[in-house]
C-alpha cells in the first residue's frame, strides 16, 4: 500500500515526517539551498533540500561521513531533475506561513525518482491548440484543465442524481445501427461482417423506443458520432450527447421545463463545489440560471436578430452562428438571462419525427437551446401517430421500408412523448468561456484529429 499523502492534505496534518510523490513543477538550484516545486493530482507544494556540494574531507585514518555523501547525491540529483520528472519525497513537513505556497514545506530527507521525463518539454504556455492536443497528456495536467474535468464529473452527477430523483431509466443504447438517425450526410459507415453498419449519430430511435416499452422517463449519457467534416470550434466528430426523453408530455412545453430544472440542479451543483476555484483560475463569477429561461418563437428572434441590423444570409435558413450571439445578446440585454429556448422551427429545419404546431403545420414543437450565444441543446415533442409519421418520412424522401424497425414502435400503443439531446463539451465551454469544445474534450476527435 502506497503511504504517500496527498498535496491537499499535507496542511491538515502536524510538524513531522511525511511521504509526497508527484511531478517536478520547477527546481531552484541555488548554491546554498534547493527548492523544488512538486505536483500532483490535488495541487503542488514547496521542496526544500540544504544543498551538500561537496564532502567534508575524512578525518585522518578515518571513513567518509556515508551521511555527508547521502546528502550530496540527492543534491546533485535534484540539481539534475528534468521538469516533469516523477518523484517520490520523504522528508518533514514544516509549517511556515513564510512559504508563499500554502505555508508550508517538505524538507527532503530522501528522494526517489520513480519516472524520469525527457528534459526538452514538446508544450509550452504559448504553443497552439494544435500542438497542446498532439500532446494532450501533458496539457492535460494544468490545473486549470484538472479543474475541467472535475467539473465534468460534478456536472453529469447532478444530472444523474436529478433524473434518478425524478424516476428517469438510465439506458446504455447501441452505438452500431443498420440506419442514419439524423441527416444522412453526417454517417459515419463501417464495414460489417458481409455487410455495412452506421455509427449511430445520436441515441434517438433507441430512446424512443423505451416510450412504447413503458419506461416512461429515460436518460443516457454517451458518445455520438457525426461525419461533419467541418472544422468549428463547435463540432466534433464523435462526441458526448447528454440525452433525456420522456412519455406524456402534453408539448414540447413540458421537455424544456424538465430541461431547465434539471441544467438548474447541475450549474447550483457545480457552483457549489467549484464557485470558488472557477473564480480563482478561470476569473468567472458562474451564474446559475434562474426559471423559466426566456422562450422565442425562431420566427421572432429572426426578427429581432434583422432589427439589430443582422442580416442572416438565407432568410429560410437556420439561425446562424452570428444570429445565435445576436440573439444572447439580446436576451442579455433584455432579461439578464445567459439562456433562451428558442421554439417553434420551420419544418424544413428539422426531422421527420418532430411533431408538427397544431395551429401552423409549417412549424414544429420543437426548439433549440442557446447558452451563452451558441446552441447546446436541440429538443421537440415526437410525433407518435404512425400514419402521420409515415408521411413525415416520405415528405423528407425517406424510404419508410428502411425505417420500418422504428415505425414498429408506433404500432403498438405508443404514449405522447419528447426529449432532447444535449453537447456535454458544448455546456463546458460555454459555462467555462473557453473558445473551442477542444478544450473541454477529454480527447477531441475532427476529420483531421484521431490521435493520440
Ligand atoms: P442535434 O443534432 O441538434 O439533435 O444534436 C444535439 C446537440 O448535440 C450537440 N452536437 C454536437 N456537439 C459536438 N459536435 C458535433 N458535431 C455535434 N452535433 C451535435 C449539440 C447539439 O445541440 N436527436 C436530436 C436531439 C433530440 O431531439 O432529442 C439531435 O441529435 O450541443
Amino acid at each position: 500500500m502506497n503511504t504517500r499523502t496527498l498535496v491537499k492534505n499535507l496542511a491538515a496534518l502536524p510538524d513531522g515526517p511525511v511521504t509526497v510523490s508527484g511531478w517536478v513543477e520547477t527546481v531552484r538550484d541555488q548554491k546554498k539551498v534547493q527548492f523544488v516545486i512538486l505536483r500532483d493530482e490535488s495541487g503542488a507544494v514547496q521542496l526544500v533540500n540544504p544543498a551538500t556540494r561537496e564532502l567534508p574531507e575524512p578525518i585522518e585514518g578515518g571513513e567518509a561521513d556515508a551521511a555527508a555523501s547521502a546528502r550530496l547525491a540527492t543534491t546533485e540529483s535534484i540539481s539534475a531533475l528534468a521538469h516533469g520528472t516523477f518523484l517520490t519525497v520523504s522528508g518533514e513537513l514544516k509549517h511556515d506561513e513564510r512559504v508563499k505556497l500554502g505555508g508550508l514545506e517538505v524538507k527532503i530527507g530522501s528522494l526517489e525518482v520513480v519516472a524520469e521525463a525527457n528534459p526538452e518539454t514538446p508544450i509550452a504556455a504559448d504553443s497552439s491548440l494544435d500542438k497542446r492536443m498532439d500532446w494532450r497528456f501533458l496539457d492535460l495536467r494544468h490545473p486549470k484543465q484538472h479543474l475541467i474535468f472535475r467539473i465534468q464529473t460534478t456536472f453529469e452527477h447532478a444530472l444523474r442524481q436529478y433524473w434518478v430523483d425524478n424516476d428517469f431509466i438510465e439506458i446504455h443504447t447501441p452505438k452500431l445501427m443498420a440506419s442514419a438517425s439524423e441527416s444522412r450526410a453526417e454517417l459515419f459507415e463501417v464495414d460489417y461482417f458481409e455487410g455495412k453498419a452506421y455509427l449511430a449519430q445520436s441515441p434517438q430511435f433507441f430512446k424512443q423506443m423505451a416510450q412504447p416499452a413503458g419506461f416512461g422517463k429515460v436518460f443516457e449519457i454517451g458518445p455520438a458520432f457525426r461525419a461533419d467534416p467541418s472544422f468549428t470550434s463547435r463540432h466534433a466528430t464523435e462526441f458526448t450527447s447528454i440525452d433525456a426523453e420522456m412519455s406524456w408530455v402534453d408539448s414540447h412545453e413540458d421537455v424544456m421545463r424538465m430541461h431547465e430544472e434539471l441544467l438548474v440542479a447541475a450549474f447550483t451543483a457545480v457552483k457549489e463545489k467549484h464557485g470558488a476555484e472557477i473564480l480563482d483560475l478561470f476569473g468567472i463569477e458562474l451564474e446559475v440560471p434562474t426559471t423559466p429561461f426566456p422562450r422565442i418563437p425562431l420566427a421572432e428572434a429572426k426578427q429581432i436578430v434583422a432589427d439589430r441590423g443582422y442580416v442572416i444570409p438565407r432568410d429560410d435558413a437556420d439561425i446562424d452562428p452570428e444570429g445565435e450571439r445576436q440573439i444572447s445578446a439580446y436576451v442579455k440585454e433584455t432579461y439578464g438571462h445567459d439562456f433562451v429556448f428558442l421554439t417553434d422551427w420551420d419544418i424544413s429545419l428539422r426531422p421527420f419525427y418532430h411533431m408538427r404546431h397544431p395551429e401552423d403545420s409549417a412549424l414544429t414543437n420543437s426548439y433549440d437551446l442557446i447558452y451563452n450565444g451558441v446552441e447546446i441543446s436541440t429538443g421537440a415533442q415526437r410525433e407518435h401517430r404512425i400514419d402521420v409519421l409515415v408521411e413525415q418520412a416520405k415528405e423528407k424522401g425517406l424510404d419508410p421500408e428502411e425505417l420500418e424497425f422504428y415505425l414498429d414502435f408506433f404500432r403498438y400503443g405508443v404514449p405522447p412523448h419528447g426529449g432532447f439531446g444535449m453537447g456535454l463539451a458544448r455546456v463546458l465551454m460555454l459555462m467555462l468561456e473557453e473558445h473551442s469544445i477542444r478544450e473541454t474534450t477529454y480527447l477531441f476527435r475532427g476529420p483531421t484529429r484521431l490521435l493520440p
